[in-house]
């Protein structure tokens, strides 16, 4: 049987596809227990340097499968949340690694919220992205109210929360939402080529990045400055940092090993 989540190595690269096409990659439970097992092989595999996630056919994901909160079994809000999605969030930010989101096609509810909490997030042309947890009666999780808001502000995420806009990869780019739009015809190449530059960097470094940033959403500024201080000792004493310096003085290409 084929995977809900698909990984593939190549180039130091680990691609995680979700893999239920027919259903526009909405998340069965099944399918978000893979994607954190997926996504902790990856984080202890010392020879992948980047993440790369994307969907499998026309849509990234559509968020929860539908089908599994309607009926005698409902396994509830809180159960779902804490089991499946919470922890997803968690993870990717936690990772000492660069996770890219390529957001082939349309990315709705968890599916937006997950692509948004990567650290670079890229979409094709015909992408889009929508808030629609407000057009069932339910509040943007997976970290919608934490993230959004950051991205583009109070005021057109609460918007984008409660009026449940459709909007196109253009407009998300605009809002400044996402990194960058790519041709539909190019979009697998050019997003794949983001994440294979990150995995040749220092990607100790971009690690230590990530930390520093997950705190400054909610330090103060000395704290925040003391973060930095901390993660740059650890990058200072990092392979890489020795390495890039080399480089430079010798006037050559550095060759990074992510140690
Ligand atoms: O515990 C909790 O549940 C809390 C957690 C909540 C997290 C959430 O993510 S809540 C939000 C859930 N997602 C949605 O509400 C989005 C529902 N889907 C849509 O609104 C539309 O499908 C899209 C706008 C995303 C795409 O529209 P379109 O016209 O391109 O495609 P479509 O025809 O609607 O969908 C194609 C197929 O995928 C279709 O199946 P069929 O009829 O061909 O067999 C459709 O039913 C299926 N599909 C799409 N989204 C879901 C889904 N099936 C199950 N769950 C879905 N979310």
């Amino acid at each position: 049987m084929n995977s809900s989540v698909l990984l593939e190595i190549k180039n130091e690269v680990a691609s995680l596809s979700f893999n239920r096409p027919d259903k526009l990659n909405a998340f069965n439970r099944e399918m978000a227990l893979e994607l954190q097992k997926k996504l902790d092989a990856c984080e202890n595999d010392t020879t992948i340097r980047c993440i790369y996630l994307t969907g499998k056919g026309k849509g990234f994901s559509a968020g929860q499968d539908l089908s599994e909160v309607t009926g005698d079994n409902i396994p509830g809000f809180d159960k779902i949340l804490s089991e499946q999605y919470n922890p997803i969030i968690t993870r990717i930010r936690k990772i000492e690694k660069p996770v890219v989101a390529a957001v082939n096609g349309v990315a709705a509810g968890a599916g937006a919220n997950i692509a948004l909490c990567c650290d670079v997030v890229v979409a094709a042309q015909s992408a889009s992205f929508i808030q629609a947890f407000s057009k069932i009666g339910l509040i943007p999780d997976s970290g919608g109210t934490y993230f959004l808001p950051r991205l583009i502000g109070w005021q057109k995420a609460s918007a984008l929360m409660m009026l449940a806009d459709k909007i196109s990869s253009e407009e998300a780019l605009q809002l400044g939402m996402i990194y960058k739009v790519f041709p539909d015809e190019y979009f697998a190449e050019s997003s794949k080529k983001i994440a294979e530059t990150l995995a040749q960097m220092p990607t100790r470094g971009l690690g230590f990045i990530k930390q520093a940033l997950n705190s400054s959403f909610t330090n103060s500024l000395e704290d925040q400055l003391s973060a930095e201080q901390k993660w740059q000792q650890k990058a200072g004493k990092t392979y890489d940092f020795n390495e890039g310096v080399k480089a430079f003085l010798e006037k050559r290409a550095p060759r990074f090993r992510g140690e």
